[in-house]
């Protein structure tokens, strides 16, 4: 890799000064993907060009979508010899502007490497293209007794490699942890095209710095992922799911940590508050099975001996909860029906707005006086706003999402952010910083650690190619 050319990352992102250097670009790269996937004219651009909350949107000069990791390679050499910035692009439902174009870039989809290997059976390990989505893993391993850790609600968009490029968390890190925890090792292209890695079947590997490690949670900063070598976890026979209202966030903590004491198998515990509830029930004309309450909890089990009774000896007990305030679901479709109370908040969302989206993280026993202080700060800088919270109970993750502020306002960002950080918390507790959290990711990072996550990206792209415009302000 070459070394000579150090860029401040800060800086913007070398643009074409004419229309000729614009055409052997172009050329060029269609040299490599074929005319067919090269996408030029406006309206095959546009999908690309804007993420799935609408906040976020921009312009390119082209979408490549190579098919192999060669053909990654050639793009990104092609990009560094003509000094053209590349956004990685994967489902675009990241929520965070993190692989959206902001200019004179070419944005690569990994849409076409979406090779999904045969599983190892002994191991429970795979090897997965970057542009795998989440739903045709799933469906993939469903008769294999293995399943993947990692479940949200993008599925069906959310590929592989974004999710490993933004470190993703959804519904089950109570229980299998973060894309992080999921991934064995990575084949990553680098700035210059030089591949690194591949994904490995070595199981244990202690050989120097942990490089596949580094690239989680990158957000397509310092290389672009083509594959995965992916950690199975096995298939639970026995699932069981609650829905639980409460009138505090402390309750349900409690209620959690009754159920954890009764049992190991806690699988998901989530929350969401009475304004996302409402939305719902309108947004899927059903009605909730359980009395109105201020916050609803869900929790799930999932083991191989049935945790139902175990389940229900957590739940008892826990003042305020009484049996109109609990639904118990332990049947495939009756989970989907609880859960599409929880999962579905998102899209009722976007049906009425585009939201600000404020993936926040707080210590647990903070939740109750963080949503207090979030809602009244809000709404008393922008009495038409409408505050939604919702999260992963068991990592204090909210999402905070505000409507009826125009998206273009950052004041309610922040806002939220200044009082997630002074109460000792993250500005990006699963979505990443993208570009939408840029500008306060010295809220959560200290100096010291921002100095060496710049001198990594000097290192790693020194001419400043790869997103240029997302975690470093
Ligand atoms: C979720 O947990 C997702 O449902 C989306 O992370 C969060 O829409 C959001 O803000
Ligand atoms: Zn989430």
């Amino acid at each position: 890799m070459s070394n000579d050319a150090q860029t401040n990352p800060a800086e913007a992102p070398l643009t074409f000064d004419n229309e000729r250097a614009r055409a052997r670009f172009l050329d060029d790269l269609r040299a490599v993907v074929g005319d067919e996937h090269l996408l030029v004219s406006s309206d095959l651009r546009a999908s690309y060009e804007t993420d799935w909350t609408r906040r976020w949107t921009g312009s390119s000069i082209a979408v490549a979508r190579p098919a192999n990791t060669q053909e990654v390679s050639a793009v990104l050499a092609t990009c560094q010899r003509h000094h053209i910035a590349c956004v990685a692009q994967g489902g675009r439902t990241g929520l965070v502007g993190g692989s959206v174009p902001s200019g004179n870039q070419l944005v690569l989809t990994v849409e076409r490497l979406n090779d999904i290997g045969a599983v190892d059976f002994d191991s429970g390990e795979l090897t997965v293209g970057a542009g795998t989505t989440l739903g045709a893993l799933q469906r993939a391993l469903s008769q294999h007794g293995w399943e993947f850790g990692v479940d949200l609600a993008s599925r069906d968009s959310a590929t592989i490699g974004g999710m490993i490029a933004t470190n993703a968390g959804g519904a089950h890190v109570v229980q299998h942890g973060q894309m992080r925890e999921q991934v064995v090792a990575l084949e990553v292209v680098l700035a210059d095209g030089t591949v690194m890695g591949g994904a490995s079947d070595v199981a244990k590997d202690n050989a120097g710095y942990d490089l596949s490690a580094l690239m989680v949670g990158s957000e397509g900063t310092l290389g672009v992922i083509t594959s995965a070598r992916l950690r199975l976890v096995p298939h639970y026979r026995h699932r069981v799911l609650s829905l639980v209202g409460v009138d505090t966030l402390t309750t349900g903590l409690e209620l959690l940590g009754h159920v954890r004491r009764s049992t190991h198998a806690v699988a998901a515990a989530e929350f969401f508050d009475h304004a996302a509830m409402q939305l719902v029930e309108q947004y899927l004309a059903m009605t909730r099975p359980v009395r109105p309450s201020p916050w609803y909890v869900l929790i799930e089990c999932a083991s191989d001996t049935d945790p139902t009774e175990a389940m229900a000896a957590g739940l008892t007990g826990t003042p305020g909860v009484d049996d109109d305030a609990v639904a118990v679901a332990l049947d495939s479709p009756g989970r989907q029906i609880l859960w599409s109370f929880r999962e579905s908040i998102t899209e009722a969302i976007a049906q009425i707005g585009v939201a600000h989206k404020l993936d926040v993280g707080v210590a647990p026993r903070l939740l109750d006086q963080f949503a207090h202080e979030v809602r009244t700060a809000v709404h008393s800088s922008f009495a038409h706003s409408s505050v939604l919270l919702f999260g992963h109970l068991a990592e204090g993750n909210v999402h905070v999402n505000v409507i009826n502020v125009p998206p273009t306002d950052a004041t309610v960002d922040d806002l939220v952010l200044r009082l997630v950080g002074s109460m000792g918390g993250t500005i990006a507790a699963e979505h990443g910083v993208g570009r939408a959290k840029r500008d306060w990711l010295h809220l959560a990072r200290s100096p010291a650690e921002l100095h060496v996550m710049r001198a990594l990206k000097s290192a790693l792209d020194p001419e400043n190619l790869l997103n240029p415009d997302v975690l470093f302000a």
